[in-house]
């Protein structure tokens, strides 16, 4: 290791002076432990380099001079950030002889010191002050651009050493402009993942946005031409109000605090809905806080005595004989709670607990004072959620009475277990594993195929509760969720719950793999995420994988998992020990091979949209159109294109035996325009609509990307040649990748599974449930805020927001389905 650095050092090959070769092995610690400054070199590492540079900007917007923030990722998943603040100061550092702009990016814990005065930088989390450096050591190069002062300054880096002293390279045209602009490469060499997920950054910016009201923060991923914009002049309430889309509010307009003392900012915002679920989300300094802290605990004590002060105050616990709990009245509450304050102290073995104790007290007493304000001076709002946290009570009571019985009657009756199942033989819960299973057919195929060792089943009956829309006491009474509870041996419920008493370490969900499998495997996820989220959290939550198909050859069987994997098996399959040419030219196979995946994905892909586009349709538009968004607006244009397409389907009308009809009508609420598409076939009539909403969505871009992908090999000859056997000669990609898939079937049996119970046991024991052969997919919640969405968002009421979820999220469902 020691020489590896003096290796690297040496390789740039210049004369250092004493500092410089301090900064140099500073730099040669960040990249010999990148853990310890970013966590990991996994996807969180890699994402978290763009946070650090980020933050540097949002620094700048809490400071009062960036309104703008937008952020770049290029096709090669380098990435580059760009504000409109101040500029890195770029004059020269008195004792180290470089500009402070290029200390900024080399050296360790020089976070902020340069102004003489000490200025109190960075506020909004991260590395205090570091991270500029810290990313800099873990980029391939890094570039930085600078306008300040009326001129354009710029400086660049390899591996954390700059390439030459940041220099003045024009002037500017407009000498008022000033910002900063990064541009950076993560270093192959340290990350194990390179590839950036727009998901997941765009979320993290618009949590950023909606902490910082007002500051604009854009993203966009040149990879796919994915865009979004992220402003928000009503900040927290806004941020609630996104959270509680899917849900139905019991009051009107989120409740907002704003308070600080000294040098500590307390803000709130928080609605009450008629959901059983409790969304707490903290922040400090603008970091995330998901183990909770003293700013969480301060504010609950405050909610519950000013709601228990209240209800006592007017009278409004006449005749109830339970007290109200701090979790009767947070039932249904979406808050958050963003602290600011000087220093920052993290506690947990994540480190994302805030430890600050002051913050308690601070938070409980601003919080106190305005909500008891708040509810004084609107007593409808307070009278509401007082009623709902009675409600919650007695059901709280229900349930534990319901509880209380099914102890004592399950204690006489069967000891604890449902009679439905079967229990494995070993004791250690550590080593034993519990199948749930959907149906009973498929159940005895499992009990049957089971180790019985270590392997329990428990069948359920067709669909389980929807958790999400019943309170816990209605849930303590399906039949088919107690026997879960008393499956699992942990109880259920605040105060009942016990992990240590849980029977099996891996809890195994196993449903067909089809769309009622897959709703029934969202239903069990519900009720696991919102009853036992321990669970989750202690990684004991698994996910069977059982194959779609089978593929028997001969004495050959082998098992597939889906639809593309059995594509991927029989172009394998077809495509060895042959030769392929494209054109005349001569391919390896593993370029033919990687043609036709690509080909018959795009096709996938295609297919998959005609329960709600006609496939011809849109093959054509993604293939030779130039409909876009931008053509919608301008109506002639638009016309015009839509003329060249009728024509273009009405010569194929004999051919496709269907009729196309088009009209253009305004599209009020986006200012443009869109197309009201008719379809007629002899079997039905179809109809929807092509509006800017589609023509901008990830889904058309994707589409678009995929046809790129293979466009230069559609048209061309391909021609196959197998040892001994006459060449085949095809005139279209079309016709070359439906021959190989025909072929890769010659001579084989191929059987879809339609569900488990198709399966004999041995058959399931083999492919499932042997461990061994099997895959299970452990279930893990990253976000539990992000989670809270996902099942309010698919398993609620609202129609709009679950609609738009599937629509955004189709091909990923579709991928997670298959
Ligand atoms: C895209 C990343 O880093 N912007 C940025 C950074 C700084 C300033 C302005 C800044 C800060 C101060 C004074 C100050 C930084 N400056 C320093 C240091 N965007 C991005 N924009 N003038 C400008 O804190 O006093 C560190 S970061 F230390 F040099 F002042």
């Amino acid at each position: 290791m020691e020489n590896q650095s003096q290796q690297s050092i040496s390789k740039v090959g210049e004369k250092y002076t004493a500092d410089q070769i301090s900064v140099l092995e500073g730099l040669e610690a960040v990249r010999k432990r990148p853990g310890m400054y970013i966590g990991d070199t996994s996807t969180r590492g890699l994402h978290h380099c763009v946070y650090e540079i980020v933050d540097n900007a949002v620094d700048e917007a809490l400071a009062g001079y960036c309104s703008e923030i937008k952020v770049i990722i290029h096709v090669d998943n380098s990435v580059t950030v760009v504000d409109n603040g101040r500029g890195i100061p770029v004059d020269m550092h008195p004792k180290e002889k470089i500009s402070a702009a290029e200390l900024v990016y080399t050296k360790l814990h020089a976070g902020g010191k340069f102004n003489e005065e000490g200025s109190a930088y960075k506020v909004s989390g991260g590395l205090h002050g570091v991270g500029a450096a810290v990313v800099n050591a873990l980029s391939k190069w890094v570039k930085l651009e600078i306008k300040k002062g009326g001129n354009k300054y710029q400086v660049e880096f390899e591996r954390g050493v700059s390439k030459y002293p940041l220099k003045q390279v024009s002037e500017l045209e407009n000498k008022s402009e000033t910002g900063t602009a990064v541009t950076f490469k993560p270093d192959n060499e340290i990350f194990e993942v390179h590839e950036y997920n727009y998901d997941t950054l765009a979320n993290r910016f618009r949590e950023m946005a909606f902490l910082n009201k007002g500051l604009k923060i854009s993203i966009k991923d040149e990879r796919s031409e994915k865009k979004d914009t992220f402003h928000f002049e009503g900040g927290l309430v806004e941020f609630v109000t996104y959270l509680n889309r899917a849900k139905t509010p019991v009051h009107k307009d989120p409740i907002y605090v704003s308070e600080s003392r000294e040098d500590y900012e307390v803000e709130i915002s928080m609605q009450w809905t008629d959901s059983y679920s409790e969304v707490l989300s903290g922040y400090a300094n603008a970091i995330s806080t998901p183990g909770g802290g003293t700013h969480l605990s301060g504010f609950k004590t405050a909610l519950t005595r000013v709601l228990n002060n209240y209800a006592k105050e007017n009278n409004l616990l006449k005749g109830i004989n339970t007290n109200l709990t701090g979790d009767d009245m947070r039932e249904g509450l979406t808050a958050i709670i963003s602290v600011k304050l000087p220093e920052l102290q993290f506690e947990g073995q994540t480190k994302d607990k805030l430890g600050n104790s002051e913050v308690e007290g601070i938070v409980n007493s601003l919080v106190g004072e305005s909500l008891k304000k708040y509810f004084e001076e609107n007593p409808n709002t307070a009278k509401t959620i007082i009623r709902k946290s009675v409600d919650a009570a007695a059901a709280r009571e229900a349930a534990r009475r319901a509880r209380e019985l099914t102890r004592r009657k399950s204690a006489l009756e069967i000891g604890g277990l449902p009679g439905k199942m079967a229990d494995c033989q070993e004791k250690d819960p550590a080593l034993c594993e519990i199948y749930i299973v959907e149906g009973d057919s498929a159940g005895g195929s499992a009990k049957q195929g089971r180790d019985r060792k270590t392997q329990a089943v428990l069948p359920l009956k067709g669909k389980i509760l929807n958790v999400e829309k019943a309170r816990y006491d209605k849930m303590l009474s399906n039949n088919e969720i107690r026997m879960f509870v008393q499956a699992l041996g942990t109880g259920v419920g605040k105060g009942n719950f016990d992990i240590s008493k849980l029977r099996y370490h891996k809890i195994v969900i196993m449903t067909d793999a089809d769309v009622d499998g897959s709703h029934i495997r969202t239903l069990i996820l519900t009720l696991l995420y919102r009853q036992f989220p321990e669970l989750i959290e202690q990684g004991y939550i698994y996910i069977a994988q059982p194959p779609l198909y089978k593929y028997k050859k001969g004495r050959k069987e082998t098992y597939i998992k889906d639809e593309k994997s059995l594509e991927e098996f029989l172009v394998v399959n077809s495509v060895e020990d042959t030769v392929i040419s494209v054109g005349g030219e001569v391919i390896d196979n593993e370029q033919a091979m990687s043609i036709i995946k690509k080909y018959r994905s795009y096709n996938r892909t295609l297919e998959s949209y005609d329960t709600h586009f006609d496939t011809l349709l849109l093959r054509k538009i993604i293939e030779d159109s130039n409909l876009s968004s931008e053509l919608l607006k301008d109506k002639a244009k638009l016309s015009t294109e839509l003329e060249t397409l009728t024509k273009y389907l009405k010569s194929i009308e004999n051919e496709s035996l269907r009729n196309y009809s088009f009209d253009i009508e305004e599209d009020k609420e986006n200012g443009t325009n869109q197309v009201r598409i008719s379809v007629k076939t002899t079997a039905r009539n179809k109809k929807f609509k092509l509006s800017s909403y589609f023509l901008d969505s990830a889904e058309f871009a994707d589409l678009k990307n995929f046809y790129d992908g293979v466009k230069k090999f559609t048209g061309k000859k391909f021609k196959i040649v197998r040892e001994k056997n006459e060449a085949r000669e095809f005139d279209s990609l079309s016709d070359f990748s439906d021959f190989i898939i025909q072929d890769g079937k010659q001579g084989a049996y191929i059987q879809r599974y339609k569900g488990l119970g198709e399966m004999n046991p041995e058959q399931l024991w083999e492919t499932t449930m042997n461990p061994e052969n099997r895959t299970l997919l452990q279930v893990k919640i990253e976000d539990t805020v992000e989670a809270d969405q996902v099942f309010s968002v698919l398993m609620g009421d609202q129609v709009e927001p679950r609609r738009q979820f599937v629509e955004e999220n189709a091909l990923n469902a579709r991928n997670l389905d298959v």
